[in-house]
């Protein structure tokens, strides 16, 4: 298995202009952050649209993914799904192409307890041998897992980590200082060095798609004590989420690969489109990165 506590992009995926999954844009974008020397890829997550994909087209992702690593880096596969029936399908064929790890939002919507999450999760993992990173990202499932929940998966062997897409810190030292041996990711990238400083052991996230050297840069200087040094990176970094969060994060994600020469289209509806004036913003960012 790969080492998994390092930098490991959430995948954009890139659409060619009749809706379909780009898999030459893909695989550059793979290569590209290869070749940048991320830990891996977290692929089929909420960035790459995963609920606005079909079954099918969550498979070819990942097959196209898994083709283009050819077990350079790690690769993690979200395969959650509402449907526990649909979870398993796509933890099944995740485990035939050999991922490092799956990894699952709770099921959503319907306010599901707790017993219900948890006999989602268990009969994921009785299903496969592949073992498990809970994904929890309370701001977008309406399901917040708090350290109490976390700990009653991580207690069992198959599940290896918890990727904490909240601002809630405490949470998230609580989980590294009760399961020191388990990998805990950061997931919000304005919040990475935080995330550090309260027990991290890596971050998996969207914008490092086109920025991941800024945060390799930022865990070598964390972990080299020269805090004042990571904390200007970050702080560089957040003046662009925020031009980001003013556009729409993930069509401005897409248009800033588009700009850098990739393929990526545009988000699925009802994704916005990016307007003129927008695309001007993001122009800035891009000849300030390149
Ligand atoms: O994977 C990402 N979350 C979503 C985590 O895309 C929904 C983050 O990387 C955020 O996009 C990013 C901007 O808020 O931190």
């Amino acid at each position: 298995m790969h080492k998994l506590n390092g930098i490991i992009p959430a995948l954009l995926t890139p659409f060619t202009t009749e809706g379909n999954i780009n898999k030459k844009a893909l695989r550059q974008l793979v290569r590209m952050n290869i070749n940048k020397g991320v830990a891996g890829f977290y692929c089929g997550g909420s960035t790459a649209e995963a609920f606005l994909l079909s079954t099918d087209e969550r498979k070819e992702l990942l097959e196209t993914v898994m083709e283009e690593v050819n077990n350079e880096c790690a690769v993690i596969a979200h395969i959650g799904a509402i449907s526990q029936d649909t979870a398993i399908e796509l933890a099944k064929h995740a485990e035939s192409l050999n991922v490092d790890a799956i990894s699952s939002i709770p099921p959503f919507y319907y306010n599901f307890s707790f017993n219900e999450i948890k006999e989602y999760y268990y009969s994921i993992v009785n299903e496969v041998s592949v073992p498990m990173i809970i994904y929890n990202f309370p701001d977008f499932s309406g399901v917040t897992l708090n350290s109490e929940n976390i700990g009653e998966f991580l207690c069992d062997k198959r599940f290896i980590g918890v990727k904490h897409t909240s601002s809630d810190f405490y949470s998230l030292n609580r989980f590294k200082t009760m399961y020191a041996d388990k990998v805990i990711f950061n997931g919000y990238d304005e919040m990475f060095l935080s995330g550090l400083a309260a027990g991290a052991d890596g971050g998996i996230g969207s914008t490092y798609n086109f920025m991941a050297e800024k945060f390799i840069a930022i865990k070598k200087l964390f972990e080299e004590g020269k805090i004042k040094e990571a904390q200007e990176i970050q702080t560089k970094v957040n003046d662009i989420i925020g031009i980001l969060k003013k556009v729409g994060v993930m069509p401005g994600e897409k248009e800033i690969l588009n700009l850098m020469g990739l393929n990526f289209g545009q988000c699925r509806k009802p994704f916005k489109t990016i307007s003129e004036e927008e695309r001007e913003l993001l122009k800035a960012v891009v000849n300030e990165l390149v």
